[in-house]
Formats: C-alpha cells, sequence, structure tokens
C-alpha cells in the first residue's frame, strides 16, 4: 500500500545535535512509516528566542499507513525517550519532531495543527523542503515551497557536510 506521504521537520540544538538527528530518524522508521527522501542538514540561525545555540535543522520525507493522531503520538513518545523536556516555548531542544504535512489534509484540534502553523514563514523549514519538493503546494494557502522560500529572507540557514543516513 502506497500510503501518504509526510513531511518531518527535525531539529536539535541541545548536546549532540547530530547524534541526536539520527537516532529520531532510525526509531521514527519503521513498517508502517517509511522514509524514502532526507534533505541535506542545515545549520540555521535560532528563530522565536533568538539567544540560543544554532540549530542542525532538515526535512524528511516518509510514506505512512498512520493517521495524523497516531504519528504525533509516536513522535512525542520518540521525542521523550531522546530526553525532550518541554519547558520554554521556542526554546533549546534535544530533539524537536514537527509535522509540516500530511498530505494535502488540514487538521485543526487542540492537539495538532496541520499543515504547521509556522512553517511558510521558517528559512529552516522551507529551504530544505525545497530541495525535496519545490513544487509542493500549500493545501492552504496554494502556494508552493519555491514560492514561499522567495518570499523568506533575513533568516541564516547554511548546508553542512553531516548527512542522516536513511534508515532502510
Ligand atoms: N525551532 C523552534 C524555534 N526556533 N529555530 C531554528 N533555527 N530551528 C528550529 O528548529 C527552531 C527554531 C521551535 O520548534
Ligand atoms: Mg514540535
Ligand atoms: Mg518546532
Amino acid at each position: 500500500m502506497p500510503g501518504k506521504t509526510v513531511y518531518l521537520g527535525l531539529g536539535s540544538n541541545i548536546g549532540e545535535r547530530e547524534q541526536s538527528l539520527q537516532a529520531a530518524m532510525d526509531r521514527l522508521h519503521s513498517r508502517d512509516l517509511r522514509f524514502t527522501r532526507l534533505s541535506s542538514v542545515y545549520e540555521t540561525e535560532p528563530q522565536g528566542m533568538r539567544n540560543q545555540r544554532w540549530f542542525l535543522n532538515l526535512v524528511a520525507e516518509a510514506e505512512t499507513d498512520l493517521f495524523p493522531r497516531q504519528l504525533l503520538a509516536r513522535i512525542v513518545k520518540i521525542e521523550r525517550e531522546l530526553g525532550r523536556r518541554r519547558a520554554i516555548e521556542n526554546g533549546p531542544r534535544t530533539i524537536d519532531i514537527d509535522i509540516l504535512f500530511f498530505g494535502n489534509a488540514v487538521v485543526h484540534t487542540d492537539e495538532l495543527t496541520i499543515p504547521h502553523p509556522r512553517f511558510a514563514e521558517r528559512r529552516f523549514v522551507l529551504a530544505p523542503l525545497v530541495e525535496l519538493a519545490p513544487d509542493l503546494r500549500d493545501p492552504v494557502s496554494r502556494r508552493t515551497m519555491r514560492e514561499l522560500l522567495a518570499s523568506t529572507a533575513g533568516q541564516t540557514v547554511r548546508p553542512v557536510e553531516f548527512r542522516v543516513m536513511r534508515p532502510v
């Protein structure tokens, strides 16, 4: 079964950032969440709360048979296992895993908003997304990732050599 195509955004700015990204990918991968492609890893200037270490960010594409709530439950469990403490909004974290898109679904519940509510203003999401899916359209605004990237500026993101290996 092909399932739905989802895009996940991963970020880390505490501890061994490379290791946290790889560990999160390894734990997420499963028979019902199959990674197909990964973007480069970027070192990115912190947004929201600026006085913290720079992040490593990447975007992963996967096929899934899960429902959005099931995927979220799995993500929260893995964030906890990797030492994530939910303290300060936009503050430092060992690992953050965000659902950016879930097929063309638009979801608004207390626990979950899809597409991710702030993706369109974040270069640390759009730069890696454009690598994978430049023509993907936001189901809400109908704009492509390439168009949205062009309208964000003044946020430094730079690809680094380190690559996360796709779990198989
Ligand atoms: N995540 C945030 C807030 N700010 N900045 C960067 N560069 N990368 C992130 O992943 C990030 C952020 C909240 O999740
Ligand atoms: Mg998050
Ligand atoms: Mg986030």
